[in-house]
């Protein structure tokens, strides 16, 4: 990617925005530069020593702000290259109201997906797995692990069990569960899903490109056939930095508070 960040950082006239700590008023130099495009996504700043020097700061402020910008997912650090601004990727809303694939909530937006299996096979199912998917005691579980991206950015790991008679060949799937599930007409068409805020340990963070301990969603989805059965169990975790999931409110039975009649 061209860098285009060299003229900015080799411009002499360094202008902290003023007030507040030292670190935060380079954190929002560094904020700003990016908001006006005079830095862009995937240009790499200079090394901590030059920036000390160019910003004329200690080495310590360059670091408190950089990381904190790390942290905000607002720059990239790749282990022995650099420090880069971070690729950008907006927002994504998700509707609760709907139940829709992945794959669909990212061509609805027009962003491109892909995926990165992480496992997929035929399994003895957990006692869980057994429960949520109402299987015998002799059925198989297949399990469907992926890092679920657009572009290159990691946007959420999802491992998905469902019974092997429904799913006898992982393999098959192609890119989307929920269309290789329809071409057998077991396309959930109910879901529960429970949304819990969570860290991120070392291995989902390295897999998201986050730093460990990063904001995230842990979703569990529990998806129904008409019939009632349960066709998926799924545990993902979303970026915390990338999803929004909004649902739609409405007034309920009980009377509008001062409705006394
Ligand atoms: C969504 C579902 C997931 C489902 C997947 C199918 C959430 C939290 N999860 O990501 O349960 O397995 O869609 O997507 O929304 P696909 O058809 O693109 O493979």
């Amino acid at each position: 990617m061209a860098d285009s960040s060299g003229n900015f950082f080799a411009d002499d006239r360094v202008v902290l925005p003023s007030g507040g700590p030292l670190y935060l008023q380079l954190k929002r130099w560094i904020e700003d530069a990016i908001g006006r495009g005079d830095i862009l996504p995937g240009d790499a700043l200079p090394s901590e020593r030059d920036l000390a020097t160019r910003v004329d700061v200690s080495r310590v402020t360059v670091r408190k702000a950089v990381l904190q910008l790390v942290n905000d997912g607002v720059l990239v650090q790749r282990h022995g290259s650099g420090t880069f601004v971070a690729p950008q990727t907006p927002r994504v809303e998700q509707s609760l109201s709907q139940l829709t694939s992945f794959t669909e909530d990212m061509a609805r937006r027009g962003m491109a997906v892909s995926a990165e299996w992480l496992d997929r096979g035929l399994y003895l199912p957990s006692p869980e797995e057994t429960v949520t998917l109402g299987l015998s005691p002799d059925d198989q579980v297949a399990r469907i692990s992926r890092l679920r991206l657009t572009g290159d950015v990691p946007l959420a790991i999802e491992r998905a069990s469902l019974s092997a008679r429904i799913l006898p060949d992982p393999a098959a799937i192609e890119d989307s569960l929920y269309r290789h599930l329809d071409k057998s007409g077991n396309r959930p068409v109910r879901a529960i899903q429970r949304i819990r805020a969570a860290n991120l340990g070392e291995q989902d963070a390295q897999l998201l490109a986050v730093p460990t301990g990063s904001a995230g969603l842990n979703i569990e989805r529990t998806s129904y056939l008409a019939s009632g059965r349960v066709i998926e169990f799924t545990r993902s975790i979303y970026r915390g930095d990338k999803y929004d999931f909004v649902a739609e409110l409405r007034l309920g039975d009980a009377p509008a508070s001062g409705d006394t009649k």
